[in-house]
């Protein structure tokens, strides 16, 4: 390995290296850490190459033609000033204000997060993401933000990605000095499905925003107030960041019949969380309810109620939500949510390119540079035939949204979780339970996660043939409803607008209490520091606060993800389709293990198993062979 190193060394490649090379270059001594961490890249790459990926096996290898042409950006000059280092001059009040004023439409980019949530199962990795950072930073740098962390997210990476979402938050960061970094965050479930206590939210968001987000979008999954608060007081108490408080948009302002959810509803919660201290206010329009007449009615009147801006956030599931963003532009929002056209339109946002197009020599011309958006668009169709076992949207927009009110995100989930309980072919009444559970309910907010416990009791109805109204002729707490029900109707999310309906939560808990306060008040204080102290003992090692919170968030899947990189090392280096799909015999790629450190694997060979199973692969790794052993599970 020593040897390996010095003819790798580019002074040897140049030809100059004297006899003082090993004397002046430390570096060459190196090649422990180096060759261990090829050394795992094979064990992964031959365990997906043998026995496959958990996450596509069995599905057809997607046809991959086209090539991924990453669009070309000025290396040599730092990006230009964006909204960060406005952010930073002003602070965020002064911020807001100039949002507020701004004659631009300011455009969020949504394709990190919510875009590939809502479109790919939230499957898209680093490495993808990476590669297109710099072109955004340098030849888009008056994007508003950049939607890039957070939600389901945060999950996903651990989970199915073997990444630690704060190394792709930092990573992200250092390619984007520029636009602001945006996440959202489930107000008191942090970025998981239930309640956490406050000091947990408060030492969340201030790691947080340490580790470079710069705008927190905070919402409820019920609108139940005082579940935000605790979230909108951890950023604007203890943090420099933006706080842009949602309120969650579901029914339809013009329906006389969803009296609920009136025009006067919204304009109550808008104003309550202004004066919570949001900078911005979101309209989080995560069905894609609010066409295009709901939009204008809703932000001419919000417009005039509030006095901080309105940031604009819906979903195309009906194929229309284009025709909302403009008229949303039209009566004075101030910034909206789009994706890049390869990843828009249906589940996902509508088309920012055409939207830019659109509004082009108009006063709300966007500004943003087309040709830049139409390269960013066709590398991101390339990227996706990457992801297509988990590309299972709808090919067609639908006005069935309107009836079922299901999240973008939770469209595709849920039709999985369906198929994968062998209720596939029932999917009409799948989406008929998800609709009316929703009424037996009290017609609620329907949102991570108060829209999968929905999808859980639709589910668990569906399969134990029991039709939503029948539920409440059922003997009284004697049903195992779905433990995430159970919370729900106990008051661990908090209350909906209206309260639970008494009968059914008298079904479902039986003689059990629940609770009407803020869940929260009740959770007991986590002391995060024994906390990491009891954690850096159970994995031997150190740990970092990006350690804890992965943790705190998600244990389970946090203890797999350190066995994973036990294992494998870091394996977000690795070019998509080999992450996925392994490597064919002959075949080269280039890992880029860090700055300046570059692998270059073929496959060579793989051999027949022995009589234990064990097969031999053959790489070669920068020109020298190398051999990995594994088992094959077939
Ligand atoms: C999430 O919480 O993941 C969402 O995207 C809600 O819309
Ligand atoms: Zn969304």
């Amino acid at each position: 390995p020593f040897l390996e190193n010095v003819i790798a060394h580019p002074i040897f490649v140049s030809g100059k290296a004297s006899t003082t090379l090993i004397d002046t270059t430390p570096e060459l001594f190196n090649f422990q850490p180096r060759r261990d961490r090829a050394t795992k890249l094979l064990r992964y790459l031959g365990e997906v190459i043998v026995n496959g990926n958990p996450q596509v096996k069995g599905r057809p290898e997607p046809d991959r033609s086209l090539p991924v042409i990453v669009p070309e950006w000025e290396h040599t000059t730092a990006p230009a000033d964006g909204t960060r280092q406005r952010l930073q001059k002003l602070g965020p009040q002064k911020f807001a204000q100039w949002v507020r004023k701004e004659k631009r439409l300011l455009v969020t980019d949504t394709t990190f997060r919510d875009a590939h949530q809502s479109l790919l199962a939230a499957r898209v990795r680093s490495y993808d993401m990476l590669q297109a950072a710099p072109v955004m930073a340098r030849r888009l740098p008056n994007l508003f933000s950049m939607e890039m962390w957070g939600g389901a997210t945060f999950d996903t990476a651990m989970r199915f990605l073997h990444e630690c979402p704060y190394a792709r938050l930092r990573e992200l960061r250092e390619r984007v000095p520029n636009v602001l970094f945006q996440m959202l965050l489930r107000g008191a479930n942090g970025v998981g499905y239930s309640n956490y206590p406050d000091n947990v939210i408060r030492a969340f968001v201030t790691h947080t925003a340490e580790a470079g987000i710069d705008l927190f979008r905070v919402f409820d999954s019920l609108n139940y107030l005082p579940n935000i608060k605790v979230a909108i007081e951890a950023v604007t108490g203890h943090t420099d960041a933006l706080c842009e408080a949602a309120l969650c948009y579901t029914g339809d302002i013009l329906d006389p019949d969803r009296a609920k959810y009136s025009l006067e509803y919204y304009v109550r919660l808008a104003k309550e969380l202004e004066n919570m201290g949001a900078h911005i206010l979101a309209i989080k329009d995560m069905a894609g309810l609010c066409h295009p007449l709901a939009a204008e009615k809703l932000i001419k009147t919000l417009r005039q109620e509030v006095g901080i801006p309105i940031h604009f956030h819906t979903h195309d599931s009906s194929g229309i939500a284009s025709a909302s963003i403009l008229k949303a532009a039209e009566a004075g929002a101030d910034i909206v949510d789009l994706a890049i056209s390869s990843l828009s339109g249906l589940t996902s946002q509508p088309n920012l390119n055409s939207v830019a197009h659109a509004l082009r020599h108009s006063p709300r011309d966007t500004g943003l540079d087309q040709a830049t958006l139409d390269e960013l668009s066709l590398y991101w169709e390339a990227v996706r035939q990457s992801y297509g076992p988990f590309d299972t949207s709808p090919k067609f927009g639908s006005a069935e949204v309107y009836r079922h009110e299901m999240p973008g995100g939770q469209y595709t989930n849920l039709r999985e979780q369906a198929t994968a309980l062998g209720l596939g072919k029932r999917w009409p009444e799948v989406v008929r339970y998800y609709r009316e559970v929703n009424l037996m309910l009290g017609d609620i907010v329907k949102v991570t996660p108060s829209s999968k416990v929905v999808g859980d009791l639709a589910i668990f109805l569906l399969s134990k043939g029991i039709e939503p109204r029948d539920m409440l002729n059922l003997d009284p707490g004697s049903t195992p409803f779905p433990a995430s029900v159970v919370d729900m109707l106990s008051g661990g999310l908090g209350q909906p607008e209206g309260g639970w309906p008494k009968p059914l939560q008298k079904v479902v808990l039986g003689d059990r209490k629940p609770s009407t306060g803020r869940p929260g008040t009740k959770a007991p204080k986590i002391d995060l520091k024994a906390e990491k102290a009891e954690l850096a003992k159970r994995l031997k090692r150190e740990v970092s606060d990006d350690d804890l919170f992965d943790h705190l968030m998600y244990p389970d899947v946090f203890t797999a993800l350190e066995k994973a990189r036990a294992d494998y090392g870091n394996v977000s280096v690795l070019p998509t389709p080999a992450f996925f799909y392994g490597l064919k015999l002959g075949e080269e790629i280039t890992v880029d293990i860090e700055e300046g450190k570059t692998l270059y694997i073929r496959l060579t060979g793989i051999g027949e198993p022995d009589e234990e199973g064990v097969r031999t692969l053959t790489f070669e790794i920068n020109g020298r062979a190398r051999e990995t052993f594994v088992a094959d599970a077939a």
